[in-house]
């Protein structure tokens, strides 16, 4: 059955498409037998991180962008990963009103991730949707996301190019700069460039990057562009840049050393949560956690002992790599 789904995606069908990232949601242990099997059919796409504070416009630019790409017949996937603008609940509405005209076009998909419960985090959720749209065949994959904490900087790893969304009148850039925020960006833009303060704050940001000591040992000087997202301004500029660093990714090597990166993190991942869940299941089995429990708070065992005896007897790690005392 797994492979009716997985031939179904290969071929772009968005019901296969929507089933299975449901499935990844759901924790259903159907996702990971399709994964498996569309893992070989992945790494054809672009894939284009489009973040910044709520409100600020990634979900119009995001449209505008993919009408771009569109028009230069290339197809696209979207996926929105923010909690402020999910498509459930009162906001449905105002996403399919702004989604408006790429929502009816069959070259895109477009899908929105619930952004808790996953056991194997949200980033690798949503690594997951974009390899099944990359399957799918979508050419450029669009991961639209709040740009805050933790766990969005983990999103946006995912992506090729970085495009951080900036506003004039919210809050202040250079603290979100010294913060760290900003050093993720490869193309910084300038979004609601009829407002006041635009000017300043582009002159500001383009003067920061200058600036920013670790910004410039890098090969790529990140541009500046202003948009207007709403009046489908600034966004042939905006698609420019990104080019323009996909193509100094993909002449300089820079885009296989950053898969490869990404790769090495996403696996080790993997084997973090798999081997927890793996090692849980076992131990919720005939109460084995209550005994341990148990043993632990009489003091008859102790987690550290306990800990390195798991590593070596059933992992089967050599002594040396565990750093936890021997008994
Ligand atoms: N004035 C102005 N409003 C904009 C612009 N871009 C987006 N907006 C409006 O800002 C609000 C938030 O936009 P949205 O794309 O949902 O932001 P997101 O939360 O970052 O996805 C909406 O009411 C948009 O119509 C712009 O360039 N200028
Ligand atoms: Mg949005």
């Amino acid at each position: 059955m797994d492979t009716d789904y997985v031939a179904e995606i290969l071929k772009g069908s968005p019901r296969a498409i929507s089933r299975v990232i449901s499935w990844l949601e759901n924790d259903d242990p159907r996702a990971s037998g399709c994964m498996e099997k569309i893992y070989p059919h992945t790494g054809r796409a672009y894939i284009l991180g489009i973040t910044g504070s709520p409100g600020s416009g990634k979900s119009s630019l995001t449209d505008k962008l993919t009408q771009k790409l569109r028009s230069q017949g290339l197809t696209v996937g979207i996926v929105a990963v923010d909690p402020t603008s999910p498509f459930t609940g009162g906001a449905i509405l105002g996403d399919r009103v702004r989604m408006g005209d790429i929502a009816m076009d069959p070259g895109v998909f477009i899908r929105s991730m619930a952004t808790r419960g996953y056991l194997g985090g949200l980033a690798q959720a949503t690594s997951n949707a974009v390899k099944i749209l990359d399957a799918a065949g979508k050419d450029i994959i669009l991961i639209e996301t709040v740009g805050v904490g933790q766990d969005e900087v983990d999103i946006i790893r995912i992506a090729d190019t970085v495009c951080l969304v900036l506003v004039p009148g919210l809050g202040d850039v250079i603290q979100s700069m010294k913060a760290g925020v900003m050093e993720i960006a490869d193309v910084y833009v300038i979004n609601k460039s009829d407002r006041p303060g635009a000017d300043q704050l582009c002159a500001e940001v383009t003067h920061r990057v200058a600036q920013d000591v670790e910004i410039r040992a890098r090969q790529w000087p990140p541009p500046v562009v202003q948009t207007v997202a709403t009046e489908n301004e600034g966004i042939d500029e905006m698609a420019d840049a990104i080019q323009a660093h996909r193509s100094y990714l993909e002449q300089s090597n820079r885009l296989i050393d950053k898969r490869r990166e990404r790769t090495r993190d996403e696996t080790l991942q993997m084997i973090h949560y798999e081997l927890f869940r793996a090692i849980k299941a076992y131990l919720s089995r005939d109460h084995r956690m209550d005994q341990l429990v148990s043993d632990i708070m009489e003091r008859r065992e102790n987690p550290y002992r306990l800990m390195h005896r798991m590593l070596k007897n059933y992992l089967r790690l050599p002594e040396s790599d565990i750093s936890l005392n021997a008994d």
